[in-house]
């Protein structure tokens, strides 16, 4: 049967091709749909206008972020926000992968991460959140994502080692976050204010050209400590742990009077915290009526009273009275 369709629907068509957006791609489906001749010579190109639509719906919903939202402010969780820095493909998002239970895409062409993206790495019994984002380059910093870099607490720096230009990818973030005032690596002092700590990981090194590479960088720059994994496991552990001690956090577990103490979630507290600054992290009311602090640590005997400028250490248990 002929469609017989009418100048209208030619005219949103033509709309339809010229559609830059989403919206105008909608709005000449709409259109068209409207306009189309309701009989059964049409039925097929109706019913495919509508599968268009739905599928630009889906896309939107996808797309439309909520009022205000930035993807690269990036809310932090845990004991500690760790960035992801590194050269294009040099297997930010498999180690984000490898560390956590995120799924982000990993693909063997560069360019592959657009925006940040998060997942939580369990260390022994705390998280901390790894941040994967998009590479970097010195000339080539995605806008916002500086701003990204600067809000975290530390960063790891990858870089591949089976990649014929390693030391290039590590002198390169290195010279563009010291540029950028995020990290200090001059030898003069105070030259960054507030530097993050930073981590060098070399992944890829079960790549057979790894090992070679590695030891050129190591004896080209002595300074800089480097620390080999690959996605697969080597490494990783230690690296756990690393990221963890590059926080500066310590677990401190509360005890009620009376009470075991609660073992299951700690509260992160910055090193150098004290009794005080624990109650101050609980409650307000808590510190200015402190009474007495009791600890069971490594450098006291069980439930030994302190002051409250007491400094705290990790994994100390703290019992404080109203
Ligand atoms: N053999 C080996 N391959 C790895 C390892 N880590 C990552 N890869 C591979 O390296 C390629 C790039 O990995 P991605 O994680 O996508 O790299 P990326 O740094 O996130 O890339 P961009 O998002 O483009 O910046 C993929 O083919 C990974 O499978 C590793 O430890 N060993
Ligand atoms: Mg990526």
């Amino acid at each position: 049967m002929p469609a017989n369709l009418t100048p209208q629907y030619y005219e949103a068509e033509e709309a339809y091709k010229k559609a830059q957006t989403v919206e105008e791609k909608q709005a000449a489906l709409q259109e068209m749909l409207s306009a189309i001749p309701k009989h059964k010579g049409t039925e097929k190109l109706q019913a495919d206008i509508k599968s268009r639509l739905a599928k630009l719906r889906q896309e939107s919903k996808k797309k439309k972020p909520s009022k205000g939202y930035d993807p690269f402010n990036v809310e932090k969780q845990g004991a500690g926000q760790v960035i992801l820095v590194g050269y294009p493909n040099t297997g930010k998002s498999a180690l984000l992968g490898a560390l956590s239970r995120a799924k982000p895409k990993v693909a063997d062409n560069p360019y592959t991460t657009s925006i940040p993206q998060a997942g939580m790495m369990p260390y022994e019994d705390t998280q901390v959140q790894i941040v994967d984002g998009p590479p970097v380059m010195p000339d080539n910093v995605p806008p916002g994502f500086l701003g990204t870099i600067k809000a975290a607490d530390a960063l790891i720096i990858l870089i591949d080692a089976a990649s014929g230009d390693c030391l290039e990818q590590l002198e390169g973030v290195l010279s563009l976050l010291w540029e950028k005032k995020v990290i200090d690596i001059s030898a003069e002092e105070d030259e960054v204010v507030a530097p993050q700590p930073f981590l060098i990981v070399a992944g890829k090194i079960d790549i057979p050209e790894a090992a070679e590479n590695l030891d050129l960088i190591r004896e080209l720059k002595p300074e800089w400590e480097i620390h080999g994994v690959t996605v697969k496991g080597d490494g990783l552990p230690e690296l756990k742990e690393k990221i963890f001690r590059m926080l500066g956090v310590i677990r401190v577990y509360g005890k009620a009077p009376g009470r075991t103490a609660d073992m299951e979630r700690p509260f992160i507290l910055k090193k150098g915290s004290t009794v005080l600054d624990l109650a101050e992290e609980i409650h307000k009311d808590f510190a200015s009526n402190l009474k007495s602090a009791h600890v069971w640590g490594s450098s006291l005997f069980d439930g030994q009273a302190v002051a409250r400028d007491y400094l705290l250490h990790d994994q100390d248990v703290v019992e404080l009275q109203m």
